[in-house]
């Protein structure tokens, strides 16, 4: 893919050469050559937000292995459920919505959002799941993308989208609208992310978000393979949060819980139902309880909030393909106009009168 890539990038500048040379009337179309390349560089798995001191950059990981069934107990982990298989490649945040992220994002005209107690780096936690939601409609409103969730400005309750604009990929789900670019993961891609071994399309998963069916050494802070976030006093910042999981997201198994999209009992039928959260927290003192593991997950009322329950943001994959299917567009299109244009000229010169 990566060879591919630049070779797309050297037709897309040569196409853009060769414009430049035939005709300045296709500045227009250089110029958006010129974004394509920029597009097709493999360097960014960073989205940018807001400006100035306000800046916020996310970061994410693919999520491939699109066809893996759910967890099956097969691979090697002590637990089976009925999630982890997602049919299409999608991204993850690396790690969780931080209480800066919120801070930045009212800045920059997101309203009635709390990031609750904790500071700087450290997640944000506090906020109810409709102010979670909240949160990622102005990731997508801000970048000019569809709102996922239909939210009240008081951020106390959900409205259901029609089925024809409900997110239809891996099933019917009213919450999501069919075109979010942003959104909270469902449970499926959540613990896919969390839990899949990353080995191909199968249905092997650890019980951990580490990478293990052993539980990760307890830490306050730091990303040693193997730690999470669990037995303390307080969070960890969100990039310190333990080790990472097969795909490289970081504390999917501790520092606080995580908000689920999904409801707790599926389908997204009733936008007040409970929804699940998982993963567990610092405070979480019980590895017997089980909170820390792939099996942990609870209810939880969507109007809720707590210290130790934040999220993360998922996304639709980086637009390579999309970008792919323009770039051809837009190469044949070069050579259309170039045709086009020599025709005109030679024409000018001969019959006349063709405009
Ligand atoms: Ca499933
Ligand atoms: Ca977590
Ligand atoms: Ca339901």
């Amino acid at each position: 893919m990566r060879l591919l890539r630049r070779f797309l990038v050297v037709r897309v500048r040569a196409a853009s050469v060769s414009i430049m040379k035939t005709s300045t009337s296709h500045s227009l179309l250089t110029a958006s050559a010129a974004v394509l390349c920029a597009f097709l560089v493999p360097s960014a798995h960073a989205d940018v937000f807001g400006s100035g001191a306000n800046t916020l950059t996310l970061e994410f990981v693919t999520i491939g292995n699109p066809g893996n069934a759910d967890d099956a107990g097969a691979g090697g982990g002590s637990y089976s459920s009925p999630y982890g298989g997602v049919p299409y490649a999608y991204r993850m945040g690396t790690y969780e919505i931080s209480h800066d992220a919120i801070t930045k994002a009212t800045a920059g005209g997101l309203l009635n959002v709390r990031a609750g107690p904790h500071t700087g780096n450290e997640p944000a936690a506090g906020s109810a799941w409709y102010e979670a939601a909240a949160f990622v409609n102005w990731l997508n409103t801000s970048q000019g993308y569809e709102a996922a969730y239909q939210i009240d400005a008081g951020r106390s309750s959900l409205t259901l989208w029609s089925s024809a604009d409900a997110w239809q990929a891996g099933g019917k789900n009213l919450y999501r609208h069919k075109d979010a670019y942003y959104f909270l993961p469902s449970e499926d891609e959540w613990y896919k992310a969390a839990y899949h071994k990353n080995d191909g399309v199968t249905a092997n998963y650890w019980d951990y978000a580490t990478g293990s069916n052993t539980a990760p050494t307890a830490v306050a802070s730091g990303t040693g393979s193997g730690t999470a976030v669990y037995f303390q006093g307080g969070p960890a910042d969100i990039t310190q949060a333990g080790g990472l999981s097969p795909y490289g997201t970081m504390g999917q198994t501790g520092n606080v819980w995580e908000w689920q999209e999904s409801a707790f009992h599926a389908p997204n039928d009733n936008p007040s139902e409970q929804r699940a959260i998982c993963g567990g927290s610092f405070g979480d003192d019980n590895l017997g309880n089980g909170n820390l593991r792939s099996s942990g997950r609870y209810p939880y009322t969507p109007a809720s909030a707590a210290i130790g329950v934040g999220f993360r943001v998922a996304s639709v994959p980086e637009p390579t393909s999309t970008v792919l299917m323009i770039s051809a567009g837009l190469l044949a299109l070069a050579r259309r106009r170039r045709r086009a244009a020599l025709w005109t000229v030679s024409g000018a010169a001969g019959a006349k009168g063709i405009s």
